[in-house]
């Protein structure tokens, strides 16, 4: 397939809490033309799918999108251009979970929490979303404070009435986390922690990656290459970070790994759709623009990916099997330092779209309407 047949075909899924307010622990600053419910949500993923032609769908949070009609919601949707990806589980935003959620102590907050990841099935029943993300907020803050093997036990048991309860074409996907909001012990910290209770579970368990949930310096192409040959890799969560899970825009603070990643992709065909991998965005635009700062992610993903698509794997493996270290690190420097945008404003222009998305968005006067008609009502943000 050529490089441009398969950029055609890429996916990529925008988090409906990204177009939202967010901030960091000490403020939110609120931005004008902020959606005040799911439906403008997806009114602006849909103009950033209408701008970049790659990202057909959006994510929900539930209690954050939830709304009355999901089957209606969905319509709504699908009128405007874009489905309902994945749909997100969260018990970490209730007074009952401050020790915890599925691996609680007490009974009678793990059946509540149960409760609402079952909710999320029945949820995608009426969506027709294929996939529920699972990210527990579980942990300690202090050695001795809870039994840590009792807390693994839990989780295994709420994760197993989860699966059961999948439909055939439904998949649970867990997410691993290294800290916070705990400070001592996470009970997912890890992808070889998902991995395993994903094993156990069974083949519609995969795993996500966020790519901001790692100890600094951690090698995350390794961990995808390793997910990837054990068709346990189910979706990323893209963002980027300096520090901690720090959620901006993918590719801005280290495309070489961005790229890193897509290699492994790449090399594994697992970037078609066929191959199941959501690829998906988690990220808070705190200070810059929501939209145009989705629209730059989109754009990243695919810059980093077109360049992964150039590495020519021919001359890479002969470079390797001669064991010629620079050869190799070469032909996969030559593709990443290759400047793939005239390519992509080729394709757009292919695809009908405007080759340059963020100049496409700033003339269309989209941010000035929603400025002017998204006024009263409250503004969607953390916990709306
Ligand atoms: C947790 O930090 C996380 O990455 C999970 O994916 C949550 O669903 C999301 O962030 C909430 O913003
Ligand atoms: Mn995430």
């Amino acid at each position: 397939m050529s490089v441009k047949d398969a950029l055609r075909e890429q996916r990529i899924e925008t988090p409906s809490w990204a177009y939202g307010n967010s901030g960091t622990r000490f403020k939110v600053f609120a931005q004008q033309g902020v959606p005040r419910t799911p439906y403008e949500k997806i009114d602006d993923a849909a103009v950033v799918h209408r701008l970049t032609g790659v990202a057909p769908t959006v994510a929900l949070h539930i209690p954050w999108d939830k709304v009355d009609d999901y089957g209606k919601l969905a319509e709504y949707a699908r009128d405007r251009g874009v489905a309902l990806g994945a749909i997100n589980s969260n018990v970490f935003q209730d007074d009952d979970y401050k020790l915890g959620s599925v691996c609680h102590p007490d009974a009678a907050v793990r059946r509540k929490a149960i409760g609402h990841l079952l909710e999320c099935v029945d949820i995608m029943d009426q969506t027709g979303s294929r996939d529920l993300k699972l990210w527990f907020a579980d942990g300690l803050n202090y050695p001795g404070q809870d039994n840590i093997r009792a807390r693994q036990d839990r989780l295994a048991e709420a994760l197993r009435e989860t699966y059961e309860r999948l439909g055939d074409h439904q998949r649970m996907l867990l997410e691993y986390k290294l800290f916070e909001p705990a400070f001592y012990t996470t009970d997912v910290p890890d992808w070889g922690t998902a991995y395993a209770h994903c094993l156990q579970l069974g083949e519609k368990a995969q795993v996500v990656i966020d790519t901001g949930h790692h100890a600094p310096g951690t090698n995350i192409e390794f961990i995808v290459s390793f997910l990837l040959r054990a068709d346990k890799l189910g979706a990323f969560d893209f963002n980027s970070r300096f520090y901690a899970d720090d959620d901006l825009m993918v590719g801005a603070a280290d495309p070489f790994q961005l790229f890193r990643i897509m290699h492994e992709i790449v090399l594994a065909d697992a970037l078609k759709p066929a191959a199941g991998i959501a690829f998906m965005l988690d990220q808070c635009h705190n200070l810059e623009p929501k939209i145009p700062a989705i629209i730059r992610s989109v754009l990243n993903v695919q810059e980093a990916t077109a360049k992964a698509l150039l590495v020519d794997h021919e001359a890479l493996a002969a470079f390797q099997q001669d064991g010629d270290v620079l050869g190799a690190n070469g032909a996969l420097m030559d593709a990443y330092n290759t400047d793939v945008r005239p390519l992509l404003r080729e394709l757009r222009e292919e695809m009908g779209l405007d080759p340059d998305p963020m100049a496409a968005y700033r003339r269309s006067g989209y941010a000035e309407q929603i400025v002017r008609e998204r006024v009263g009502g409250e503004a969607a943000g953390w916990g709306a």
